[in-house]
């Protein structure tokens, strides 16, 4: 089938995803929206999340998908449940993953979950690692509000990124896990600072693999892979086109990036017809 894979996000740190993405289904076309008029998601309510995520869908509805990956963990934790009761499309978020992967290399069974506000409220992966491991798992969840603005703001390779890591992190005693998800878009891009800081026998999770070896199996499960040649990869941004496109320039290995400015209501609005 050729109907490209929706993706979205609060903005652009799905494309820690879409990276991922483009390497290993080389023939899958894909539709990415950022939400980047709202971002951050993190701090917000789960209903307000859960609007907006339906409303991303609903626009990818209309432009035509065959399936959708929330690749935003705060999206996910606030709306999986509700957006897959709302669509007929396969959709995938990236907490079942990155829980899976987490239990497959811990060899105690005590996890820790990094993520923002909304992700450690929620308890949505404290719920996914518990119901995978029959209960056994000791999950704690950590909200690290100050690392999506470090990574925003260009300096997640600086001394303040390390001082502001260690700092958050120091609330946790790393006798008590043995693994530690990044339940974050943002947070592979401080895996570094965190590797440093906590000590080499615990194993850090970043999802985006994970989540799309999950898109792998369902588009065979499915039977909705794409066979024919010419994928195609476009970009809608809620927010500003120029930026935005700097950003999937520096970070994706694409060379002239197709990226529009999406009004979502305005394509949610336009019945029946798929803009192009
Ligand atoms: N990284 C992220 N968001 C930003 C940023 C960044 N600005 C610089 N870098 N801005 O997320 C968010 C607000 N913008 C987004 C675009 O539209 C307008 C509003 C992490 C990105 C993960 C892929 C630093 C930076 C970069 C390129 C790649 C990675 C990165 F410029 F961290
Ligand atoms: N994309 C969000 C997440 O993965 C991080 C940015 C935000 O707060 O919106 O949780």
């Amino acid at each position: 089938m050729k109907a490209p894979i929706g993706v979205i996000d609060s903005g652009v740190g799905g494309l820690t995803v879409v990276r991922e993405m483009i390497e290993r289904l080389p023939k899958e076309s894909i539709i990415y929206i950022g939400d980047d008029a709202r971002c951050p998601y993190g701090p917000k309510s789960p209903e307000e999340v859960a609007s907006y995520t339906v409303e991303l869908a609903e626009a990818l509805q209309h432009l035509g998908i065959k399936m959708l990956v929330i690749a935003c963990n705060t999206a996910t934790a606030a709306a999986l449940p509700i957006v897959s009761e709302a669509f007929d499309f396969p959709i995938i978020g990236v907490i079942e993953p990155g829980s899976r992967a987490a239990l497959q290399v811990s060899k105690n069974e005590k996890i820790v979950v990094l993520g923002t506000i909304g992700t450690v409220k929620s308890e949505a992966y404290n719920r996914a690692i518990l119901r995978r491991s029959d209960g056994r798992a000791e999950v704690q969840a950590l909200a690290c509000p100050n690392f999506v603005p470090i990574v925003e703001a260009g300096e997640y390779d600086t001394p303040q990124a390390k001082e502001v890591v260690a700092e958050t992190l120091s609330v946790l005693d790393s006798d008590t896990f043995d693994t530690a998800i990044l339940g974050c878009t943002h947070y592979p891009l401080l895996e570094k600072q965190i590797r440093d800081y906590f000590p080499p026998s615990v194993e850090i999770i970043s999802s985006a693999v994970e989540t799309v070896k999950d898109v792998d199996r369902t588009l065979r499960a499915f039977g909705i892979q794409n066979k024919e040649s010419g994928r195609t990869i476009r970009f809608y941004t809620t927010g500003e086109r120029s930026e935005f496109k700097e950003i999937v320039e520096d970070w994706l290995p694409i060379e002239r990036p197709v990226v529009e400015h999406i009004n979502l209501q305005a394509v949610i609005r336009s019945k029946g017809r798929t803009l192009r």
